[in-house]
């Protein structure tokens, strides 16, 4: 339990068992009077903070998306019906529960709001993202009538469910290409040419160009994906007719596979093309238009600028930030705050208006655990950032228990260990389709769920704060200086509504006496009252109310006297 203070300062104000938490501290380590929380001293003169605007405010307005927490499930891994060692639709279904059960009252469900399924359509790859039929299940998953139950069964708890939605390319095996390839109708529904146009590939190794008996088709990423010609209505009517299929059986939005990659305009331009923006606004507005709070979200795995344009001008409703996830990593790694704070202005730069889906890995990267290189205590400091700050955060299947996982992509796509007892795991009655990542014995979903210090429970405790104080999601984040360079410490403030103070100690050694500090703020009324809001240990605290000074903002606020090494606090401020 972090130690707070050791007395009762001039303007601290402590309860009763927080004195008796004190008085335990005494006597274990000692404690120094220095370590007194405060709130910020009042300067001579003149007070009051500056006057409010007149007229009167208005609530915030959000959507559904804007403050979902989602959880990315690769099907073929989450959990098995049947016994065949696949995990499929029903597996899925049965497991609802674990992520959320619909039920406030309970708390041992992780709490997640939204599901995006990696492709469920079949294919002959065991990935998914080469797609054989368009609007049908993969055989192994189960059937329509398994996925309205799934869908039907996510929305009575609260769950949303976005698909995976493979624009760019589709399997060779596809009807449509394998008669492309034979000279029929569907001809051009691909992409051809007569010789080899020596294009450079865009994104790493080998000719985006492939030799048939039909000539050269273009597949960016592989032979067996021919990239679809996209500049060919008939294909785009296809690809909304199917999408039209999906929203007609319940899901909530898409997320659209390759999304910078859809239609080439020759050997310089394979990427980010003015046709492809355009497409995808196109195809948001036929989404819209089929159902108007539907998500049309994007992978575009580029620069932070570059992912956050296609929301900006237009042809996303969200697209990935790649950026944001490496910059957590990197600044808990290195006990560096400023870095951190830094990535988090710049996405809310880039993404002025909302629209940023935030990750820490996904399914085509190195787990996040492998990236810390098993340091537990820094994924729970990544997990603290990423559901305390803007955007909307996406949580890789397992990354809530500390799977690890490295390249080839398999083995960051192994099966969910639900429980420690070997050799299933919980995961099937059968044999998996892949070996269990290490650790499976202690890293799974029944020891981690009754461990309330596990990876898992805090990840749990961090979703259920999010959902509770949507601020985290939507409010504008004002970075604080902090007395100390490993303490991240950010206001996040909503017009008429929640003020909060994020505080974030990076580095693993207790940080002590740190003094928090903003100029020019957006106050324009006291604070009368702070109260701890996160972690649930500190909930019996009394922590002093910053003194709002004339610029607005306030000076040498020491919230917390102690800060725990890799530590995640949130303060709730009142008028
Ligand atoms: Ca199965
Ligand atoms: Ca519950
Ligand atoms: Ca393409």
């Amino acid at each position: 339990m972090p130690i707070l203070a050791c007395h009762a300062g001039p303007r601290g104000r402590l309860s009763s068992l927080a004195t008796m938490v004190i008085g335990a501290a005494l006597m274990v380590g000692g404690c120094s009077p220095a370590l007194t929380p405060s709130g910020s001293p009042a300067p001579a003169g003149s007070t009051s903070p500056p006057a409010c605007p007149s007229g009167t405010p208005t609530p915030a307005t959000r959507t559904w998306w804007q403050t979902a927490v989602f959880y990315e499930v690769f099907v073929r891994s989450f959990a098995d019906s049947n016994g065949d060692g696949i995990g499929d639709l029903k597996g899925l279904r049965a497991h609802l529960d674990d992520l959320n059960d619909g039920d406030e009252a309970t708390t041992d469900d992780l709490g997640v709001t939204g599901l995006w399924l990696m492709p469920i359509a079949p294919t002959p790859s065991y990935h998914g993202y080469d797609v054989v039929d368009y609007s049908a299940i993969e055989p192994d998953y189960g059937d329509v009538q398994a996925f309205r139950r799934l869908v039907d069964d996510a929305h009575a708890r609260g769950i949303k469910v976005v698909l995976d939605f493979e624009a760019n390319h589709s399997s060779d095996q596809n009807p449509w290409f394998v008669d492309a390839a034979a000279g029929g109708p569907h001809h051009d529904w691909y992409i051809w040419s007569a010789a080899d146009p020596g294009w450079p590939n865009p994104i790493g190794a080998g000719n985006p160009w492939h030799a048939s008996k039909a000539g050269f088709y273009y597949g960016l990423f592989s032979g067996a994906m021919p990239d679809l010609n996209l500049r060919n209505t008939a294909v785009t009517a296809a690809l909304e007719q199917a999408a039209a299929y999906w929203t007609d059986l319940g899901v909530d939005g898409f997320r659209i596979d390759a999304a910078r990659h859809l239609i080439e305009d020759g050997p310089d331009g394979q990427l980010n093309t003015p046709e492809t923006r355009a497409w995808l606004a196109a195809f948001r507005n036929d989404i819209h238009g089929q159902r108007a709070d539907e998500l049309v979200l994007g992978e575009v795995d580029d620069a932070e600028l570059t992912s956050a344009s296609y929301v900006t001008d237009g042809s996303l409703d969200m697209t990935f930030d790649f950026e944001i996830g490496p910059a957590i990593a990197n600044a808990v790694t290195h006990g560096d705050a400023g870095s951190l704070l830094y990535s988090e202005g710049s996405i809310q730069k880039a993404y002025s208006g909302g629209g940023a889906g935030t990750f820490l890995s996904n399914h085509d990267q190195p787990r996040i655990m492998t990236q810390l290189r098993g340091d537990a205590s820094a994924a729970a400091t990544s997990a603290g950032a990423l559901l305390t700050t803007a955007g909307t955060p996406f949580i890789y299947y397992g990354e809530e228990l500390g799977m690890v996982g490295d390249k080839p992509d398999e083995q960051i796509r192994t099966p969910y260990p639900w429980t420690a007892t070997d050799p299933s795991h919980g995961f099937t009655g059968g044999t998996s389709w892949e070996p269990f990542a290490a650790g499976a014995d202690t890293t799974n979903a029944a020891t981690e769920g009754a461990d309330p210090t596990s990876l898992r429970s805090t990840y749990r405790d961090l979703i259920r704060l999010r959902t509770a104080h949507p601020a985290l999601a939507t409010a504008p984040l004002l970075p604080l200086e902090a007395s100390s360079p490993r303490v991240a410490a950010s206001l996040r403030i909503e017009k008429n509504g929640e003020r909060l103070i994020v505080i974030q100690n990076l580095g693993t050694e207790t940080a002590r006496d740190v003094a928090l500090s903003l100029r020019n703020g957006p106050f324009c009324a006291a604070v009368t009252a702070a109260e701890p809001i996160y972690p649930p240990s500190l909930a019996t605290t009394t922590i002093p109310a910053p003194h709002i000074d004339t610029s607005g903002g306030f000076a040498d606020y020491r919230p917390l006297a102690t800060i725990p090494g890799r530590s995640t606090s949130v303060i709730s401020l009142s008028p």
